[in-house]
């Protein structure tokens, strides 16, 4: 442990006792899992790697005891880790030893979804898809073939697929989780937020949290950065329906009636400008439409925002105010998860607006300038040239959409329109889990003549498909060159720490192998990923050897804040911060964001919140029984009054049904004053339904599964997933 010690890394995770009981509970060796020379090495053996428990992507140290894999831990050298995981991260050798896992290639033998399989050789399956991927192709075009895919792992496989001709490719990271919020801030400086995020916490002096529940939300670097910034006395600032771990960390807590964030931000606006609190110089050197902005926000006033808020005025003022004095060093957070109510973009261009006010963007304290290493990519042939356009958002019906939409895809596999979809390639990603109405994407699978899923283990989008292939763990495999932007440029390497304990294959290898039985070998010059990594890393001076033994490679330092020398330079329509948006007026949109007051839960319904156990990602952890350790199932928060009018006790088992009358699995109350009395909460990822995942299945419920409505953002297409209602079924 560098700056600060484990333990309070750990309180800040909000789950210290159990993420310390993970730590030990690790030192028993993970049996059955061979180390990667067949002959068992005496002793410690370290390999470097970087984790895949969730797409942060930390550098890793794997230890080998006695040839079986130990332990995995923090890799020194990593500006990500700085030598720590998180607890998921720790508790990631539970992956490889996870008794769900996927073991040998299925072809379906019943319905889609009836999870009936027989097992195949590589040969058959790779077979089996080439030959309906040709007959895709001769019959509708090579564009009717669509993918999904999230993650770095992803690479190779849609290398073959557009190798093949296709070019429908989406993930869940735009139009379910950071989308409008990367939109808001290109809409105003002219460049989105990206992964990880170019957030200074550390160096922050005031921090303000809209929903970003930090510590609950455990991307390792903030999360570190997030308790550094705790330990120097920042003034921290939460607004959250629930008392999360960062509020209780935080100086003032406003507990904003949900979905009224964006009267919250005008208020705010209105009070720094009006009392002319606001960074002058710099909105005056880089601001656009200040004059039209100022006027626009004048009305809405704290007592404006209170009925609507439920924030007093005072403590409106108070926070603004509080804001001002650490300027430019205030980051108002601009979350990552933003698909909540459909006026997402909109609310996060408020952030952004409101962080042009502090003069945070480019500074010390507030969003940096990342930096990247940088290394051709390998030579290719050129892919064919496609004969018809992308479908996901056709006719730019959502104008400021910068990244593909899944909905759009699947909605364009439902209606065939402008084309049709017959062909799904689904690599890392539990569709069912992951977008919003369950029965929508189910439909989408029913229209298709092929649907393949690339999973480690049984989720329940592997249960919907034709072939299912089984991937090796990210202990067991390489992968492509990680060369994330961040504060400093570094290269990072994942290779195979132990061999795959049955028939799972890498991606690349199954990219490659595809390839070749589609006849696009030319596609693959290389024999192994070991060539292909090594021409990439030898281009840019380095060399494979070099990178597995040190596993990060540190590049020069460059500036990353206007004061270290960074040009202002913003890639918006007039160059400058847009307090005032010509580009949104002229599609018909608000030039500065108004404010719509969201649907109100009817007489005995609750609005459903949902977010993250620093235990567990999404829905792929469940079934890692070292996670589960920890946290088998979730909890349904329910205010304590609220419990009383409905006589619920804590840990009493209920049912959950939305405004359209589904009903959720069993779940247990978590009666508790942190939660406002409008709304209930869960953990996303449990209610597993695949059969075959028998460690998860029926454990808790899926939050998912009640989100059969959705509202979509009209600037970029994002799906706001906190519009359902439940009431409880207590009679089970
Ligand atoms: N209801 C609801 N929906 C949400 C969210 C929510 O909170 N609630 N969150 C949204 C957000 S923010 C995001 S980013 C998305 C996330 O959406 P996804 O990325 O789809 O997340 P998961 O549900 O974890 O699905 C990941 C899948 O990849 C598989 N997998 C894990 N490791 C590997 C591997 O090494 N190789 C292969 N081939 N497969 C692997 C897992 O088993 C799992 O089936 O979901 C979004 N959707
Ligand atoms: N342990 C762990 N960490 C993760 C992940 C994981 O799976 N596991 N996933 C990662 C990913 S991809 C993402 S996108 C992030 C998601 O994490 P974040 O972006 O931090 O958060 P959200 O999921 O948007 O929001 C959840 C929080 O918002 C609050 N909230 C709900 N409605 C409202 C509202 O109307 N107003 C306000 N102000 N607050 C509201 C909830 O009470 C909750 O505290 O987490 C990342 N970190
Ligand atoms: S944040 Fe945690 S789970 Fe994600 S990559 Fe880092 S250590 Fe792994
Ligand atoms: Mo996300």
């Amino acid at each position: 442990m560098n700056s600060i010690s484990r333990r309070k890394f750990l309180k800040i995770t909000g789950f210290s006792v159990g993420a310390a009981a993970a730590a030990t509970a690790l030192s028993p060796m993970i049996k059955g899992a061979k180390k990667i020379n067949k002959e068992k090495v005496k002793g410690i053996q370290t390999i470097p790697t970087y984790c895949d428990i969730c797409f942060w992507k930390c550098g890793a140290i794997a230890y080998l005891k006695d040839g079986e894999l130990w332990k995995v831990e923090g890799h020194p050298k990593d500006p990500l880790s700085k030598g720590r995981l998180c607890p998921r991260g720790t508790g990631g050798v539970g992956a490889v030893k996870d008794p769900d896992r996927l073991r040998s290639p299925l072809i379906r033998t019943r319905e889609r979804g009836d999870e009936v399989w027989k097992e195949v050789t590589w040969e058959e399956a790779l077979d089996y898809i080439a030959d309906k991927m040709k007959i895709i192709k001769s019959r509708y075009g090579p564009e009717s073939l669509a993918s999904f895919s999230h993650g770095i792992g992803g690479n190779f496989i849609k290398h073959t697929l557009k190798a093949y001709g296709a070019i429908n490719f989406a993930a869940p990271s735009f139009a379910q989780c950071r989308g409008p919020r990367d939109v808001g801030f290109e809409l105003t400086f002219g460049e989105s937020i990206g992964s990880p995020e170019r957030t200074d916490i550390e160096n922050s002096k005031c921090l303000v949290l809209i929903g970003s529940h930090l510590g609950e939300n455990m991307h390792n670097s903030q999360a570190q950065e997030f308790a550094k910034a705790v330990g120097n006395n920042a003034s921290i600032i939460v607004v959250d329906p629930r008392f999360s771990v960062a509020a209780s960390k935080a100086k003032y807590y406003l507990p904003i009636k949900p979905g009224t964030d964006l009267a919250l931000l005008l208020a705010w606006m209105n009070v720094i400008v009006s009392e002319k609190l606001y960074d002058i110089d710099y909105v005056t050197s880089y601001g656009f439409g200040f004059e039209q902005f100022a006027a626009e926000i004048s009305n809405f006033t704290p007592e404006w925002a209170y009925p609507e808020t439920g924030i007093d005025p005072e403590l409106i003022r108070l926070t603004a105010r509080e804001m001002t004095m650490y300027k430019p060093a205030t980051l108002v957070h601009p979350g990552r998860h933003t698909t909540w109510y459909g006026d997402d973009a909109q609310r996060s261009r408020a952030i952004a607006l409101l962080n042009a006010l502090l003069g945070s963007w480019g500074r010390k304290g507030g969003f940096f300038y990342p930096v990247s290493f940088s290394l051709p990519g390998y030579p290719y042939p050129p892919y064919p040239v496609p004969t018809k356009e992308k479908l996901d958002n056709p006719g730019k019906k959502y104008p400021f959409a910068s990244e593909e939409l899944t909905t759009g895809i699947r909605e364009a596999t439902i209606s065939g329109s402008p084309y049709p979809i017959k062909g799904w390639f689904v690599y890392a990603t539990n569709l069912m889990q992951a977008l919003p109405n369950e029965e929508e994407t189910i439909r989408a699978i029913q229209n298709l003549d092929l649907m393949v899923v690339v999973d480690v283990i049984p989720s329940e989008i592997a249960g919907y498909a034709d072939v299912v292939l089984p991937e090796s763990v990210y202990l067991e495999r390489y992968d492509d060159l990680h060369m994330s932007s961040f504060k400093e440029p570094f290269v990072g390497i994942r290779q195979p720490v132990i061999e795959s304990p049955s028939d799972q294959k890498p991606n690349w290898w199954i990219a490659k192998k595809l390839a070749e039985k589609l006849g696009l070998g030319n596609y693959y010059p290389w024999n192994h990923i070991e060539d292909y990594l090594n021409h990439r890393l030898n281009a840019g001076g380095l060399s494979l050897s070099q990178l597995k033994k040190e596993g990060i490679i540190l590049g020069q330092k460059r500036p990353i804040y206007f004061e270290e020398g960074i040009q202002p330079e913003f890639f918006t329509a007039s160059g400058k911060i847009e307090f005032y948006s010509i580009q949104l007026q002229q599609a018909g949109f608000d030039a500065v964001p108004k404010y719509t007051r969201p649907q109100q839960p009817p007489g005995g319904y609750y609005r459903l919140l949902f977010g993250r156990s620093p235990v567990h990602s999404f829905s792929r952890t469940q079934s890692n029984r070292i996670l589960m350790d920890m946290m088998d199932e979730n909890e349904v928060w329910v205010n304590q009054d609220v419990a009383k009018k409905w006589g619920l006790k804590n840990s009493q088992i209920v049912r959950l049904k939305n405004q359209d009358g589904i009903v959720s699995n069993k779940i247990k109350v978590k009666v508790t004053e942190r939660i406002r009395t409008d709304c209930v909460y869960m953990i996303h990822g449990f209610g597993h339904k695949s059969k075959m995942l028998k460690g998860a299945f029926g454990r808790g419920a899926s939050d998912s599964g009640l989100i059969t409505k959705y509202a979509v953002d009209p600037l970029m297409g994002g799906t706001g997933m906190n519009v359902n209602f439940v009431t409880f079924e207590t009679g089970v």
